[in-house]
């Protein structure tokens, strides 16, 4: 079982924010902004390039609603979803990261300084 199959079961223990009968949100354990929440379908999906329609559709009003319950449906935030090895992709189990609380910096994600558009 995945660790996040294990924290929707309650086997490891995670700081929730808000659940319903499809998905859970809780803090990410290593958090790089001041909000660091990580939003999944309790139901696991390996990753994005798995994900149904249906399911993409049904984890919108969620987290807009996690949004709100934080305070930054005004100010703002960042959703991130790493698909896969090349992707940044740890764990095995469909997420979103949704950080805010500050303003956002928007670094290179790539080692390379500067690349051509295809
Ligand atoms: P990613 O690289 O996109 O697969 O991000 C995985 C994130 O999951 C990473 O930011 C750290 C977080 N994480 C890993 N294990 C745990 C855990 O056991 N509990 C919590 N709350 N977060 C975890």
């Amino acid at each position: 079982m995945c660790i996040f199959c294990k924290i929707v079961d309650g086997e490891i223990p995670s700081n929730k924010i808000l659940e319903s009968e499809e998905f859970l949100c809780f803090h990410d354990v290593n958090p790089r902004a001041p909000i660091h929440l990580l939003i999944i379908p309790k139901a696991h999906v390996e990753k994005f390039q798995d994900a149904s329609s249906e399911l993409m559709a049904n984890i919108t009003p969620f987290i807009q609603e996690v949004a709100s319950k934080m305070g930054l449906n005004l100010s703002g935030y960042r959703l991130i979803l790493n698909n896969g090895e090349d992707g940044g992709q740890e764990v095995p189990h469909l997420h979103f990261h949704l950080l805010g609380g500050t303003k956002l910096s928007w670094p290179h994600f790539s080692p390379k300084e500067t690349h051509k558009s295809l």
